[in-house]
């Protein structure tokens, strides 16, 4: 069982006075490359998190739906007790607007819910960029699912592309976060000592071994502790931006477009939209990059792709912040073979590909260099690509 789901079970147990009937568990992610591509149709590369976020359920008969979260102090927050076929966009909010927008996605698509107490811990650093959200909604979605009979790991339980769907439309419809389907789809689905690629047009995936270890070299995740949000940052304009651009070009999506056909499409656009096509048109091209440099087992030639893509989320997307440079310059200049800001921007997490031997060296270069600049310390650790959404023994 993994530590998340031991508290889960525990404030479970302490809250309602027995046992719940199952938890499930899901992991953050960080995404190696393919930004901002997600909701053009595109490609995407994310491993999952060793961290993990844990709900812990037991049926209830009235309808109703309960949601307790454990504070990082360890105190139980009760986000409130709502009867589901009530549920409406904004009824909860906060961190309980996550697993209520499942409750009331997951009703729309006909499951019948009987009602349900819900208990969450977990240890996805929040507003990290390391999708934390995500990581809620796939475990509740999960043990909901146990809830109604209709367990995703039975015969009678949806796929797992479904249940991304469906997390993504809680996000978007109840939370009201315009997101696409990377994270979700991540949790989900990736797989131990895997990369995932995910081509999100055709819903067509490829685990890809990746074994950084094995090549002298480790992920380092920098967390900026700059706070995002995806519901009040810049994310949607750029999103806008990009339907803008496809509907001016006649294509279905902006995956469309190929490397060869980008300089015309960009003359036919006003000025202010060329660079996020260029972004998203230069940014699966490195994407379908990496998946090849990654089949043939060149991990160490994948760096330049990963510095490549943050210099056009920086330039051309414009999501990149002061933190999330100096994060990804200071890594380069310490050794790193290539880094890049991971999620959507605006703050949160950058990663960098670091031979093993350089890993203090380049921690401790990050560490002076916030310092030096004023910035609040960064949160920094290696990530190992870990098991994506899982049921959890029973205690
Ligand atoms: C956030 C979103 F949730 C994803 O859907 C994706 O668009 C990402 O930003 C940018 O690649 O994590």
């Amino acid at each position: 069982m993994s530590e998340a789901a031991e508290r889960a079970t525990a404030t479970f147990v302490a809250e309602h006075g027995a046992e719940p009937d199952s938890v499930w568990s899901a992991p953050g992610r960080v995404n190696l490359i393919g930004e901002h591509t997600d909701y053009n149709d595109g490609y995407v590369f994310p491993f999952a998190l060793p961290h993990r976020t844990a709900v812990a359920a037991r049926r209830r008969t009235d309808g109703k739906l309960s949601v307790t979260s454990l504070d990082s102090d360890g105190s139980p927050q009760r986000g409130g007790t709502v009867p589901i076929d009530e549920l409406t966009p904004g009824a909860l909010t906060g961190w309980a607007g996550y697993p209520a927008g499942v409750t009331w996605v997951l009703r729309k698509a006909g499951i019948q819910l009987p009602g349900a107490d819900l208990v969450i811990a977990g240890d996805v650093p929040t507003g990290a960029g390391l999708s934390s959200s995500a990581a809620l909604e796939c475990a509740t979605a999960l043990v909901l699912l146990d809830t109604a009979d209709r367990p995703a790991d039975g015969p009678e339980g949806p796929e797992l592309a479904e249940i991304a769907h469906w997390t993504c439309r809680a996000e978007n419809d109840f939370v009201g976060a315009p997101t696409g389907l990377l994270d979700q789809t991540a949790s989900l689905r990736c797989r131990a000592a895997h990369a995932l690629f995910f081509d999100v047009r055709s819903g067509e995936t490829e685990q890809v071994p990746f074994d950084a270890a094995g090549s002298g070299l480790e992920i380092l995740v920098i967390d900026t502790r700059v706070n995002h949000s995806h519901s009040e940052s810049g994310y949607g304009d750029r999103r806008n931006g990009c339907e803008e651009a496809t509907a001016l070009l006649g294509v279905p999506a902006l995956r469309d477009i190929t490397a060869a056909e980008l300089d015309g499409a960009l003359n036919g656009l006003p000025e202010r939209l060329r660079p996020l096509v260029r972004h998203v048109v230069t940014e699966n091209g490195r994407v379908l990059e990496t998946l090849d440099r990654l089949r043939n087992g060149a991990l160490t030639e994948v760096g330049e792709l990963l510095t490549a893509s943050h210099a056009s989320l920086r330039d051309d997307y414009r999501v990149s912040c002061p933190e999330l440079d100096l994060a990804v310059e200071t890594a380069l200049d310490a050794g790193a073979l290539g880094a890049r800001m991971t999620g959507g921007g605006f703050g949160g997490s950058a990663i960098a590909l670091v031979p093993s031997r350089e890993r203090e060296h380049t921690e401790r270069a990050i560490t002076e260099a916030f310092e030096r600049n004023g910035s609040a310390a960064p949160r920094l650790f290696t990530a190992v690509p870990s098991t994506g959404a899982a049921r959890e023994p029973r205690s």
